[in-house]
């Protein structure tokens, strides 16, 4: 029987999926991000997970596209023709991203080794980005003569600001974890043995917060990237209206007011 692409499991609310080519660097197959696609639809399905962890198998996180995959391996041979690579994008790292930014529960990437070109694109798409100390960011798209993609080129400056975005996307150099949580790239730089463990208690944290607010939440910040902050009022407006009608608000308060913990069931 083959081995998983991309292996599942749960404790509690907290879906865990792990990326699991490691004898490639857990590298992206058109196969993979086929799997991955379908776990993520699946678990936009199911109310019983309330977080996700994304992980990856061995030493690396993910190393983006693999290179050698006949889907985008340019032929060498003369007059062979050229690889179409938007349209695996359009297939697969566009829907990817779509789908990661509009999940209605919070995704917790658990960096566990180097992340490169989609690889970090991957990461950096999640809600929260956690690394071990020893892992690494890549922009590896310039050294092959590629734009960074599937959301990169939106995510970088807004998370590091203009001169970091391209300093990283030009050069390509690999960008160590701490260094990428002091110029704000991810939100936290941990200790390798215990980033599986705090990534864990972090997702379990978050599955017991209201989804629909923290869904919400992500989605208002992503509109504000690009709006006047006229039309951000008013979508935060629209947002508080519903999430006011919503049982998590009933519940949030009457559990403030009695002094105990929430339950939260809203998604
Ligand atoms: O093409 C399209 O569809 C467009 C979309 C593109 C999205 C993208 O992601 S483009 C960017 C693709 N990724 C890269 O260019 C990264 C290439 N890899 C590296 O730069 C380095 O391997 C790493 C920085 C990730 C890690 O370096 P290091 O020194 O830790 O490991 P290594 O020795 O380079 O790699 C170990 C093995 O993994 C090696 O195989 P071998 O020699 O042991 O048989 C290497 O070839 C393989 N490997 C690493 N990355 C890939 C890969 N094989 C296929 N595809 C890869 N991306």
């Amino acid at each position: 029987m083959t081995e998983p692409l991309i292996q599942s499991s749960q404790t509690g609310a907290v879906r865990t999926l792990t990326l699991a080519r490691p004898q490639a660097l857990n590298s992206f197959t058109g196969a993979m991000l086929e799997a991955l696609l379908h776990a993520l639809d699946q678990i936009a399905q199911d109310r019983g997970v309330r977080c996700v962890v994304l992980t990856g198998a061995g030493r690396a996180f993910c190393a983006g596209q693999d290179l050698s995959d006949p889907l985008v391996a340019p032929d060498p041979a003369p007059g062979a023709p050229a690889k179409d690579l938007g349209t695996m994008i359009e297939r697969f790292y566009t829907p990817l991203v779509r789908r990661l930014r509009s999940m209605p529960v919070p995704v917790v990437a658990a960096v566990n080794g180097v992340a490169a070109g989609a690889g970090a694109s991957l990461a950096l798409n999640c809600d929260v980005v956690m690394a071990a100390h020893t892992a690494s960011f890549v922009q590896a798209f310039s050294k092959i003569g590629l734009v960074p993609d599937t959301g990169a080129t939106w995510l970088l400056p807004r998370l590091v600001g203009r001169a970091q975005a391209l300093g990283l996307a030009l050069l390509g150099d690999k960008l160590g974890a701490e260094q990428a949580e002091r110029i704000g790239l991810i939100w936290k730089c941990v200790d390798a043995a215990a980033l599986q463990d705090e990534a864990q208690a972090l997702a379990q944290r978050l599955a017991a917060m209201p989804s629909k607010a923290l869904a919400m939440t992500r989605q208002a910040i992503d509109q504000a990237q690009t709006v006047p902050m006229e039309q951000a009022l008013e979508n935060e407006t629209a947002l508080q209206r519903e999430l006011g009608r919503a049982h998590d608000y009933l519940e949030g308060v009457a559990a403030f007011a009695a002094k105990r913990a929430p339950a939260f069931s809203d998604r």
